[in-house]
């Protein structure tokens, strides 16, 4: 069995496509599938190690959509990648893993960490599939409404420790897991930041480390009508540099390059 982190070695950069009218920063860009099967390829070929496809969006404020839909809006995105570009499919449904699964997916990339759909744990066990399991406090309808903790980043590290534990019950194997602070999944600026900072107590517990702080809205609180590309660049870098394994990004080619400087740095 190959480890997520012999699969996808540190700095591995997940390219971002989302198929939906409403994400926070590209949505409605990659409605047409041509366009996003077009977009995957381009990013797989300026060096992402896999490419995130998702039919949801999770924004602040956002409501979920249906099965249908989302099927509707990712199937024939990964029918046009099958066996071209590695894919992970982001979606909490059983339902969407499995079809994605079947067309070639190789991880299934969970916001819930396997709370949300009780059949999902059971899908990911069945194919060896690559999981990532993220930290979110409340739901996308509400969660950045008052988002509290008294130590941010020990309760996600205890929440990402005791979802592995749940998935390995589950009979998912554990070096198929990576873990993920949830960046603005019911946290303040601050917290963000903060869990960057303090993110070797998530590596600490033993998995790969994936971040998500592309165009995020903490960057653009700090860096207001400036530059979100060099901010999320910036952000990235500074979470490979605290031990980060994975990070999913939008602006695959300058993430790429900065990276590399970095590991070549380090
Ligand atoms: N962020 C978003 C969506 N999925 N998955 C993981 N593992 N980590 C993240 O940080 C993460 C994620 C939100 O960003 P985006 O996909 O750009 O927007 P939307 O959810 O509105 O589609």
């Amino acid at each position: 069995m190959t480890a997520i982190e012999e699969r996808f070695p540190r700095p591995a950069v997940m390219g971002v496509v989302n198929v939906t009218p409403d994400s926070f920063s590209d949505g409605g860009v990659h409605l047409d599938p041509q366009i996003a099967i077009a977009a995957a390829r381009r990013m797989y070929a300026e060096g992402a190690a896999l490419v995130d496809v998702g039919g949801e969006s999770t924004r602040p404020g956002s409501d979920g959509v249906t099965v249908d839909e989302e099927l509707r809006r990712v199937v024939p995105v990964l029918e046009g990648l099958a066996g071209d570009v590695p894919v992970s499919i982001d979606t909490a449904k059983a339902d969407v893993a499995r079809r994605a699964l079947e067309l070639g997916a190789l991880l299934v990339n969970d916001v819930t960490a396997l709370r949300g759909d009780p059949d999902l744990a059971g899908v990911v066990a069945d194919s060896g599939a690559y999981l990532c399991l993220m930290h979110m406090q409340g739901e996308p309808r509400t969660m950045q409404q008052d988002p509290r903790y008294d130590d941010v980043a020990s309760e996600v590290a205890a929440f990402l420790e005791e979802r592995l534990a749940f998935a390995v019950a589950q009979g998912i194997a554990e070096e198929k897991v990576c873990l993920d602070p949830g960046i603005g999944f019911g946290k303040t600026a601050e917290h963000n930041f903060e869990l960057v900072r303090r993110l070797d107590e998530l590596t600490a517990l033993g998995r790969p480390v994936l971040v998500g702080f592309s165009r995020k809205s903490s960057l653009r609180g700090l860096v207001g009508d400036g530059d979100l590309l060099a901010a999320s660049v910036a952000a990235a870098v500074s979470a490979y540099d605290r031990g980060a394994s994975i990070l999913r990004v939008h602006d695959v080619r300058a993430h790429v390059d900065a990276l590399t400087v970095a590991a070549a740095v380090g």
